[in-house]
């Protein structure tokens, strides 16, 4: 077992939000999808006040190395979810990590109140990060607005609150040490990339119905690692490191630039029971390399190391 902000787990592989629907698995799976869950804990898709309609389609773009979305949010608001989703994620076998996003502090607030409360939630994720909206990746792409939106949510709950950061800034890491600072537990990265195809049969005009997308896959792993490592030198909280991968390896290079849990994403949409394999072929790199699976190494900034 594994403590990550007081919460036990199995083993260090967690899903991205939005990149597995259990609910729709456990339809296609039956009850074999909760004997046999490929995920440590499971984060939800992104939650809003108000129910969302998403971006208009086409909302996937395939590309040689991964793929880009914009799904633009859709959900049936924070009402449909407490009636409909919780009680249903509440069913698996593993903790349940709730993501949230709103258009300001105020509203963000009032999404972590109506968590708080809640046993089934194990902890909170802060969509701060979506590339698909315009508001919620102000708020992560800039230290000041972080820590306004962590001073105006801090007090809403005890429970942990893990904030998602954008590879879309000037310094995640700077973002990650005003969460940090500000009250913030943990915090997870990376987000997709923005990014963009063009329609082959319209030149010039976009595929994506909402003009651009996140870009996640393979393409982003290289990224992924230099921004967790740098986001390790600045800050002490646990870090969920993702981007592009797809094996135990790559989960095994995450955690060693910093990652104390990591992410799958895309793979799981070419396989769903990516995440039970990566964990098993990590538990295999590291029994051969004699690493113990126990108590993380306290995390230490690079930096602080120095002085
Ligand atoms: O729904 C989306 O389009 C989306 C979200 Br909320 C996010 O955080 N990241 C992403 O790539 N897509």
């Amino acid at each position: 077992m594994i403590s990550f902000c007081g919460i036990q787990l199995r083993h260090p592989i967690v899903n991205g939000s939005g990149t597995f629907d259990a609910i729709a698995a456990r339809r296609a799976f039956g009850d074999a999808l909760l004997r046999d869950f490929p995920f440590a804990a499971f984060v939800s898709k992104t939650v809003t006040l108000a129910p969302r309609q998403g971006n208009l389609p086409p909302r996937l773009w395939e590309l040689a190395a991964g793929m880009i979305n914009s799904i633009g949010l859709p959900n049936k608001g924070l009402d449909g979810y407490l009636a409909e989703d919780l009680p249903r994620l509440a069913e698996l076998p593993v903790p349940l990590i709730v993501n949230v996003m709103g258009s300001t502090p105020e509203e963000v607030a009032t999404l972590v109140a109506a968590f708080a409360g809640r046993e089934e939630v194990a902890a909170l994720e802060l969509n701060v990060s979506c590339p698909n909206v315009k508001t919620g990746l102000l708020m992560g792409a800039d230290p000041g607005e972080t820590a306004a939106l962590l001073d105006a949510v801090r007090p809403r709950t005890a429970k942990p609150l893990i904030v998602k950061l954008t590879p879309n800034c000037a310094s995640p890491a700077a973002v990650a040490a005003a969460a940090e600072q500000h009250g913030a537990d943990a915090v997870s990265l990376v987000n997709t990339l923005r990014g963009m195809a063009i329609d082959p049969r319209r030149p010039g005009q976009p595929w994506l119905g909402g003009g651009t997308g996140g870009v996640s896959g393979p393409a982003v792993r290289a990224i992924a690692l230099a921004q967790v490592r740098e986001v390790r030198e600045r800050v002490r909280v646990p870090i969920v490191g993702m981007g592009g991968v797809q094996s135990g390896r790559h989960a095994r290079d995450l955690l060693d630039a910093g990652a104390d849990l990591v992410g799958v994403g895309t793979e799981s949409f070419r396989d769903p029971r990516a995440g039970g394999r990566i964990a098993a072929e990590l538990a295999e790199i590291d029994a051969n390399s004699g690493i113990v699976a126990g108590p993380p190494k306290p995390a230490r900034p690079r930096i602080a190391q120095s002085l």
